[in-house]
């Protein structure tokens, strides 16, 4: 057994922290927890009060080879013990051109790739736009609901969700689009997701051709599998139609697999089950392994497009984040950290199916390999969200030893994050209290 809980859940160190924290931190950071953490191994986290938690989050996607592998810590403090900041802009050095080097050769697509690091998923996506804009020298940018790209002007611009994302931060940036997600268990008409795909793929061309102009459009950008917007994957042939329609019209398509990339649905990134190549692919979160650090990699002539000092930054591609991010790929290589991700997925997959035959409450079960997720409704036939009652199995969950994160348009959604180390024994052990909470769920 990994969970062991010392003190009732928040503990007394907890909450003389979260005091604290209330007087001197801003509102606005969100906690989907009440505990304080202490340390972090595997997918174990301790907090002050010495409670023991697994971990189904993964700091929101980032831990997915694992809290602390020693080969990152190790990797990223012999790295800061040479050189902890110099600026890659100021006098490059060897760290960033490698991790260059080895993203371009991981991210789906044949022909000569480059790569530029920046620090945060949102800096990734506001520089992908940058960069398919000068390309293209065309303005509009297409994205989708339920999508999440980030909190910066542009991200927060092509972020669909208003509360908390948006509300009174507008006015929002110019030129950009959205057009319907295929998420086939909200589409009106039908849920079949090959149906659903179609009549995306129609409204998403009928957009572009009544309202925008194909050859207006710099880019169209998506998620693969919706991250916040509640692990609701694009169907392949979505994907597929996208990748032959901006091809044709010679528009840059931007995958964001923030999220779902390193691992987290079962391959290294998503877009290879779908067998796509995007123009322009942003990372962040797990590439690092928990150092800050974020790329857009593509298609060579695309990301040459901006001149000499049109894009970077004073941290982009710190010598820190790149050592700790070429230790995570290294950790990636050998394929069973990704043939244990899928093993885990089935697992997960398996039980979530069952619990939607079994509780009413569970209206859909959905991902793709070990990222998925279950939404509630208050009742099976109106598919009303239920908002309330993914809280309060998130709040059963952190009481019971597990760390487990809420998601979705209509916040009802419970989504699994677990690092990808986990084993079996610990997933099991996660899913009955996941399971125990969704069972003492009543209206
Ligand atoms: N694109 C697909 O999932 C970040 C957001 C947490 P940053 N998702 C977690 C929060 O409450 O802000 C994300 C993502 C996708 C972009 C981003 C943005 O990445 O590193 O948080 O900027």
């Amino acid at each position: 057994m990994t969970i062991k809980l010392k003190t009732a859940v928040p503990g007394p160190k907890s909450r003389k922290l979260m005091a604290r924290r209330l007087r001197a931190v801003a509102r606005g950071p969100f906690h989907a927890t009440p505990v304080f953490l202490a340390r972090a191994r595997g997918a174990v986290i301790e907090d002050v009060d010495g409670n023991r938690f697994l971990d189904f989050a993964a700091g929101i996607g980032v831990a997915n080879a694992g809290h602390a592998p020693a080969a990152v810590v190790k990797a990223a403090a012999a790295a800061a013990a040479r050189c902890v900041h110099a600026g890659f802009n100021v006098t490059p050095y060897e760290g960033y051109v490698e991790l260059a080097e080895k993203l371009c050769a991981a991210v789906p697509g044949r022909g000569p790739k480059k790569a530029l690091l920046v620090n945060s998923g949102a800096e990734a996506v506001e520089n992908a736009v940058k960069i398919a804009r000068v390309f293209t020298g065309r303005q509009a940018v297409v994205c989708f609901d339920h999508g999440f790209h980030g909190r910066t002007y542009m991200a927060m611009t092509l972020t669909s969700k208003v509360k908390p994302y948006k509300s009174g931060f507008g006015p929002f940036n110019p030129e950009v689009y959205r057009a319907p997600f295929p998420y086939a268990y909200r589409w009106p008409g039908s849920n079949d997701p090959e149906r659903v795909s179609a009549e995306c793929f129609r409204a998403f061309t009928d957009l572009l051709t009544s309202q925008i102009g194909p050859d207006q459009t710099a880019a169209v950008i998506i998620e693969p599998v919706l991250g916040e917007g509640g692990f609701v994957p694009a169907p392949a042939s979505f994907l597929r139609k996208l990748r032959e329609y901006c091809t044709k019209h010679g528009i840059v398509l931007i995958a964001d697999e923030i999220q779902t990339g390193f691992g987290r649905t079962g391959t290294l990134f998503a877009c290879e089950q779908a067998g796509i190549a995007p123009d322009l692919m942003t990372l962040a979160k797990g590439l690092g392994g928990g150092l800050p650090i974020a790329a857009v990699v593509g298609r060579a002539e695309v990301m040459d497009a901006p001149s000499e000092g049109g894009v970077g930054g004073t941290y982009g591609g710190n010598p820190v984040a790149c050592a700790a991010a070429l230790a995570v790929l290294k950790l990636f290589q050998d394929g069973s950290l990704l043939a244990h991700a899928r093993a885990l997925g089935g697992i997960i997959e398996r039980r979530l199916t069952d619990w939607q035959t079994r509780f009413p409450c569970v209206g859909d079960a959905r991902g793709l390999g070990p990222m998925r997720a279950v939404e509630f409704v208050r009742d099976r036939a109106g598919k009303e969200p239920w908002r309330e009652a993914a809280g309060r199995v998130a709040k059963h969950c952190y009481e019971h030893g597990v760390i487990a994160l809420t998601a979705g348009t209509y916040s009802n959604v419970i989504r699994l994050l677990p690092p990808l180390v986990i084993t079996e024994a610990q997933l099991a052990e996660g899913l009955d209290v996941l399971e125990a909470g969704i069972a003492e769920v009543r209206p």
